[in-house]
């Protein structure tokens, strides 16, 4: 089964699927490998690996290191062409539709294509849309874009059909790492009652009723970094799991 059968079968199965991501950044390695462990023993769907710069080196070795100790997919989430391993079990092939800079459209996918095609790398071609949050975020400055304005679902609903229309297999709405605001529920709700590909949501969520929520309002994945970031709050995985994982019958 590859990663993109695996996200199908957990949303059949549990409603809809928790992403936590490893910021090789911000966490040194052992401690990526401990929250790792952890993530997987306490209901985590899959593991995102990526950061808005890699200041730090050694991303292979990273996930290299992840591998050895989860079962769960490995799945990059770059942001840029030079965040690609072998080691990993995809990569989230972004494309920054929210913006519009040339070089995130389209530019870096031309230089990482081929490469994924020589390693052999299951790509999972993503619609990225960048929400505005509140605070000025890493995303937003990196990539020399402005935002969706959260209050404009209908820019939003539209940005992800046309992703659907042009074939992409997922969108996800990111509200940037340790934003002050999540996604709206209304624009959750909106964009994902639009389309028919899965809708991942994730930027700023650190309650378990908060990724509910979003689940609720049609989410598929919820993502979540920085909280667990903070170690005091590693026993708070499994509450976000069970948050998370909401039966169709539920919803
Ligand atoms: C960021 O959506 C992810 O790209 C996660 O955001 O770090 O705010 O949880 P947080």
């Amino acid at each position: 089964m590859n990663v993109s059968e695996y996200l199908d079968k957990i949303r059949q199965e549990k409603g809809a699927g928790y992403f936590l991501l490893l910021d090789p950044d911000r966490l040194q390695l052992p401690e990526v490998v401990d929250l790792a462990v952890k993530a997987a023993e306490n209901g985590v769907d899959a593991l995102l690996v990526g950061s808005s710069i890699l200041i730090n080196s050694g991303f292979d070795a990273l996930i290299k290191a992840v591998k050895a100790v989860v079962n769960i997919p490995v799945i990059i989430f770059p942001g840029s062409a030079m965040q690609i391993s072998h080691y990993a079990d995809a990569i989230l092939f972004l494309s920054l539709i929210s913006g519009r800079n040339p070089d995130y459209l389209i530019g870096q996918q031309v230089r990482s294509a081929p490469i994924i095609k020589h390693i052999n790398l299951e790509a999972l071609s993503t619609g990225y849309m960048l929400i505005k949050s509140g605070n000025y975020t890493s995303a937003e400055y990196m990539s020399n874009t402005s935002p969706i304005p959260s209050d404009k679902p209908d820019i939003a609903r539209a940005t992800a059909l046309a992703a659907q229309i042009l074939g992409m297999k997922l969108i996800y709405l990111e509200a940037g790492s340790g934003a002050a605001q999540p996604v709206p529920l209304e624009m959750v709700r909106k964009v994902a009652k639009y389309v028919d590909i899965p809708v991942i949501v994730g930027g700023g969520i650190r309650e378990p009723e908060a990724a509910r929520e979003r689940v609720l309002a049609g989410a598929s994945f919820i993502v979540t970094g920085n909280f667990f970031e903070n170690r005091n709050n590693h026993h708070m995985i499994s509450e976000f799991a069970e948050a998370i994982h909401v039966p169709q019958t539920k919803k």
